[in-house]
């Protein structure tokens, strides 16, 4: 409880700042946008990851408001992006977001702020954060759907990976786990479950983004078996808001 008054000062005193991890076009190598992705520098503790964060707070109704100072200094941030590439931005939700009452509301609010166009926003959403109550999650997503904000899927493969969330929620993209990924060139059975989901991802008209890639090879070999995006180590971890603009000017 003391580390969640803690977090409060945080947001309150700017420590808690966004970085942005470039994502691609798996094809033609494109920076296509980026992932949000929080984290807290600590005066003594030093820099802390987003897991760290979300654990500290108890109350939902802290994550719900941690959760939307990130996603409006995320939203505010991408509106200095030059408009006419059309990058997409990604923010991630937490399972009390999704429970909030004003889930939807408070979305649309950031994003008019923001000043950036709905349908360049896209929500990742974890099987564990749907945990919640799914029909009004359903319902949440729809109505974002309808004014544009893509959904994604995220973590793909570490959860059930439950055909529920296929059929009845408005998904745009499978984010899939790295773990599904990882060993793609040395273990024929992982290439078999990628192709299986890529295919299945096909069917339903999903788009397939990849995270966690490390090598050129790896790379081949997602873009070769139909993986749309990617994101990972092979052209750029997470960057600072000034290092995200630099890598986009000359990417
Ligand atoms: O980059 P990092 O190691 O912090 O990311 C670890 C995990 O934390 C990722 O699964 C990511 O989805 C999650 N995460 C990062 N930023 C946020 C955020 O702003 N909100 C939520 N709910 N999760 C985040
Ligand atoms: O929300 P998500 O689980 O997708 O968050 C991405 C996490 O993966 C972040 O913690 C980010 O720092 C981390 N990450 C990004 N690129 C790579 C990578 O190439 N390899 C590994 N191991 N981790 C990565
Ligand atoms: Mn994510
Ligand atoms: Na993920």
């Amino acid at each position: 409880a003391a580390m969640e008054a803690d977090l409060l000062r945080a947001i309150d005193a700017n420590e808690i700042s966004v970085l942005f991890q470039p994502q691609f076009a798996a094809g033609s190598g494109l920076l296509v946008g980026a992932e949000a992705l929080a984290r807290w520098d600590h005066p003594v503790l030093g820099r802390l990851g987003a897991p760290t964060l979300f654990a500290v707070t108890e109350r939902a109704d802290h994550t719900v408001q941690l959760s939307r100072h990130i996603a409006s200094r995320a939203l505010a941030l991408a509106g200095q992006w030059p408009a006419e590439r059309g990058l997409r931005l990604s923010l991630n939700l937490a399972a009390a977001d999704l429970a909030a009452d004003s889930f939807v509301k408070s979305i649309s609010d950031a994003i008019e702020r923001g000043g950036m166009a709905p349908t360049r926003l896209t929500l990742e959403v974890t099987e564990q954060a749907l945990l919640v109550d799914l029909e009004c999650a359903a319902d949440a997503f729809s109505e974002l759907s309808r004014a544009g904000v893509r959904i994604a899927l995220d973590d793909f493969g570490t959860g059930f990976s439950n055909f529920w969330y296929l059929k009845n929620l408005p998904l745009d993209y499978l984010k899939l786990d790295h773990s599904l990924t990882d060993d793609v060139l040395v273990a024929p059975r992982d290439r078999a479950i990628l192709r299986a989901i890529v295919g299945m991802a096909r069917a339903l008209d999903l788009e397939v983004v990849a995270e966690g890639v490390e090598s050129e090879e790896q790379l081949a070999m997602l873009a070769a078996e139909g993986c749309d995006y990617f994101q990972g180590f092979v052209r750029a971890g997470p960057l600072s808001h000034d290092d995200f603009l630099r890598f986009a000017s000359t990417n």
